[in-house]
C-alpha cells in the first residue's frame, strides 16, 4: 500500500480541486443509480424507491414513486431489496426502465 502514496500525492497535486469526472452522453443515458425498494404497486406498474442521487435526472437522494416500464421489471425485485436501476423522465413521468437487485 505504501508505495502508492507518492503516486496519489502526485495526482492530488496535478488535479485541480474543481475537476469533475466528465460523463459522455452515451454513458449518462444508461447510468445506473442505487436504491431500496419500499413499495411495489404491480397493478399500476409503480414502484416506491428510496434512492440515492440520480445523475442523469440531476436529482438528489429521496423516497419517491416511479412508473415502471415495462411493468414486468417488477418481477425481478421485492420490497426491501437493494437495487440498481435506471430512471428517465418520459413525458414528464419519472420512469424506471431497468432494475436489478444490487450485489
Ligand atoms: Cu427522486
Amino acid at each position: 500500500m505504501k508505495k502508492w502514496i507518492p503516486l496519489l500525492a502526485a495526482l492530488a497535486i496535478a488535479t485541480p480541486i474543481h475537476a469533475q469526472p466528465v460523463t459522455p452522453p452515451a454513458a449518462e443515458a444508461s447510468a445506473m443509480s442505487e436504491g431500496v425498494v419500499r413499495k411495489i404497486d404491480a397493478a399500476n406498474a409503480r414502484l416506491t424507491l428510496r434512492h440515492g442521487p440520480i445523475a442523469n435526472l440531476d436529482m438528489p437522494g429521496m423516497t419517491m414513486v416511479f412508473r415502471v416500464q415495462p411493468p414486468e421489471l417488477l418481477d425481478a425485485v421485492k420490497v426491501g431489496d437493494k437495487v440498481r436501476f435506471h430512471a428517465e423522465d418520459i413525458n414528464g413521468a419519472f420512469t424506471v426502465t431497468a432494475i436489478q437487485p444490487a450485489p
